[in-house]
């Protein structure tokens, strides 16, 4: 089949488009909800053949600042937190792992980490009981 220029540069550049939109980086919500008095979200980004590439947990404060807790995971994950956001007083500061002067603030990280991940799984069926309930 013989496919005009125009018409083919423009199939081109839509096929282009489709795969580079599937071959993006997907993300899944684990979680998005309330615990105690913090906004908190556990969200994991996925390369395309599926595997884990990155992990943020999200904590924001009703009575203002929040904090990202990142672990940009080699492959296999390894939940070691490698990056801690502190959003305070409109003023954002950034904490690495690889920066051996940061290590107190990371350590500190991977507890809020840990502490907000089991909390999570504790609320999160809690939560959907409760929606099943309701439903
Ligand atoms: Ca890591």
């Amino acid at each position: 089949m013989q496919i005009p220029g125009n018409l083919r540069n423009t199939l081109c550049a839509l096929l282009a488009t489709v795969a580079l939109s599937s071959g993006c980086n997907n993300s899944k919500t684990l979680y998005n909800g309330k615990i105690d008095d913090a906004n908190v979200s556990y969200v994991q980004t996925f390369d395309n053949p599926g595997y884990l590439t990155s992990q943020t947990m999200s904590i924001e404060k009703a009575e203002g600042g929040s904090i990202d807790l990142t672990d940009n995971s080699p492959y296999p994950p390894d939940y070691q937190i490698d990056k801690v956001k502190i959003t305070k007083d409109g003023k954002t500061t950034e904490y690495l792992s690889s920066n051996a002067t940061d290590s107190a603030i990371i350590q500190e990280g991977q507890k809020k980490f840990n502490e907000y991940k089991s909390r999570i799984q504790e609320e999160k069926p809690k939560e959907d009981l409760e929606f099943l309930r309701n439903f």
